[in-house]
């Protein structure tokens, strides 16, 4: 196979998708339509291509403040020995229980700042903001 050049409009999403590619073999480069001409068509939004991902350890989460775009996927990790969860004050989002070594992965549809908790421990505290 010879040389492929890929093209996005958001150059930051080179990387992950080459790496896609990369890993995946011809599965992977399926998704993406590829012209002689250097001209690549992307089935896939940027934001569904690389997730936003944070963890839960020590009873925290970790960052407390977590940045994500509409429509992008959060992966949320547990790291601690005991179940949490990643629950919107005002029920915007709710992962349900994320068991110990488990990981959830989520959606905001709507812009804003969510503060969250912890549904089994209500100290636990943290803010997601999401952007257009
Ligand atoms: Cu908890």
């Amino acid at each position: 196979m010879g040389i492929r050049i890929v093209k996005l409009a958001v150059g930051t999403s080179v990387v992950s998708l080459l790496m896609l590619a990369a890993a995946g073999g011809a599965g992977a480069a399926g998704a993406v339509a590829t012209h002689r001409t250097g001209r690549v068509e992307v089935a896939a939004t940027p934001a569904a291509a690389k997730p936003v991902k944070f963890t839960i350890k020590g009873f925290s989460f970790k960052p407390s403040k977590t940045t994500a775009k509409v429509g992008q996927k959060i992966v949320v990790t547990n790291k601690d020995s005991t179940t949490h969860t990643v629950t919107a004050d005002k029920g915007a989002f709710d992962t349900k229980d994320i068991k110990p070594g488990g990981s959830k992965t989520f959606t905001v549809k709507k812009a804003g700042t969510y503060p969250f908790h912890c549904a089994i421990h209500q100290f636990m505290k943290g803010t997601l903001v999401v952007k257009k």
